[in-house]
């Protein structure tokens, strides 16, 4: 496993984000941020206009001898600019991030801890909100959820089922889906699992890429509690998609590749999706072939079985509805647990305070 050394170097790389963007433009910097053990990458794409992120910033990470700043010659998106800064990375552990996270206190060793015990586990640390206004830190709504999706792929959070809740809060828990991009992986599975889609454009469906194909391809996926970092949920996207760039193609792919016969209640309800091209996706059908990856069935049947109580694929006959107390739930799960004292050395960064209200941005 990589130096323990790489925690704080990573925290004052992130820090020194903030620095060099300045706090007003904190989260205007949509560059990938790679931290790499053994050494950590900074990966920027191409940008104009920012002059922050070219001398200043080189000068500034001189001050880390063990950080590589990678540049790209062109735009590529999230997803390539992540897979270049793994394919540079050379530790047994690659940790992705944002470039607009702050890790909290103690955050790696949990996560290192549960890929050392299976290699094929894919972690995430617990995602804590930092205000988009104000920096102010605190946890998400519920703080331990699930990861799920309804069925136009919009990302949603379902409690933990009674049936996978552990009796220490703070044990890590199984999760159908990654949020967004935080997480850690075994360097060498990463790999044997394809990385990500390089057909996945920009930003979009890469969590949902990466979710199924670990759990379809033998391998699982954590939460882990001890583990946070804090992320800033933007209220606007500070960059442009280019024309001919969308969302509902990278969605598409991913569900043309891993969703079977679960595709049809995404086209159901998104019916333009239906022709849309999702480009070549042979070299992606080949490798789930590959690697003997089981059905999305499977998935829906055995890891996220608890996800149609929720989003049911088939929407249940109006007699059906009325107040199936979903928000009664979420009001449950807002009294949430707090980890417990197995979070050693656990402390939030900055006094919490206040509550996130925002709409939630990549
Ligand atoms: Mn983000």
């Amino acid at each position: 496993m990589g130096p323990g050394g790489a925690e704080p170097l990573v925290g004052e790389t992130e820090r020194a984000v903030a620095q060099t963007c300045g706090a007003s433009e904190l989260c205007a910097v949509q560059d990938t941020f790679q931290g790499l053990f053994g050494g950590a990458a900074l990966v920027w794409e191409v940008k104009t206009g920012r002059e922050h992120l070219k001398k200043p910033l080189e000068d500034y990470m001189a001050l880390f001898p063990s950080v590589r700043i990678l540049r790209t010659k062109k735009r590529e998106g999230l997803i390539r600019t992540r897979m270049l800064g793994a394919s540079v990375a050379t530790g047994d552990v690659i940790t992705f991030l944002d470039s607009h996270c702050e890790a909290n206190v103690n955050w790696l060793p949990p996560l290192l801890d549960r890929i050392a015990r299976n290699r094929k586990t894919i972690v995430c640390p617990m995602i804590d909100v930092i205000d988009h206004d104000d920096f102010r830190y605190e946890t998400q709504a519920g703080d331990a959820m699930r990861g799920a999706f309804d069925w136009e792929m919009y990302y949603k959070r379902i409690p933990i089922p009674p049936e996978l809740q552990k009796t220490d809060p703070s044990d890590p828990f199984e999760s159908p889906v990654m949020a967004g991009g935080l997480f850690a992986v075994d360097r060498k599975w990463f790999w044997e699992l394809g990385g990500y889609d390089p057909g996945l454009e920009i930003w979009g469906g890469e969590q949902y890429e990466i979710s199924f194909k670990v759990w379809m391809c033998g391998g699982r996926m954590e939460d882990i509690p001890c583990s946070r970092v804090g992320h800033i949920y933007r209220k606007y996207v500070p960059y442009k998609v280019p024309a001919g760039v969308s969302l509902a193609r990278n969605l598409k792919r991913v569900a043309e590749v891993w969703m079977d016969e679960y595709a049809e209640y995404i086209y159901q309800r998104r019916p333009e999706y239906r022709h849309l091209s999702a480009g070549d996706v042979a070299a992606q059908k080949k490798l789930r072939s590959s690697l003997n990856c089981k059905s999305f069935k499977w998935f829906m049947t055995k890891i996220a079985w608890d996800l149609p109580k929720f989003y049911p694929p088939v929407e249940p006959p109006a007699a059906a509805w009325g107040e199936v107390s979903l928000e009664g739930r979420m009001g449950d799960a807002g009294s949430t647990k707090q980890p417990s004292q197995a979070c050693q050395g656990l402390r939030p960064l900055r006094h919490r305070q206040g509550a996130f209200h925002g709409t939630p941005q990549p």
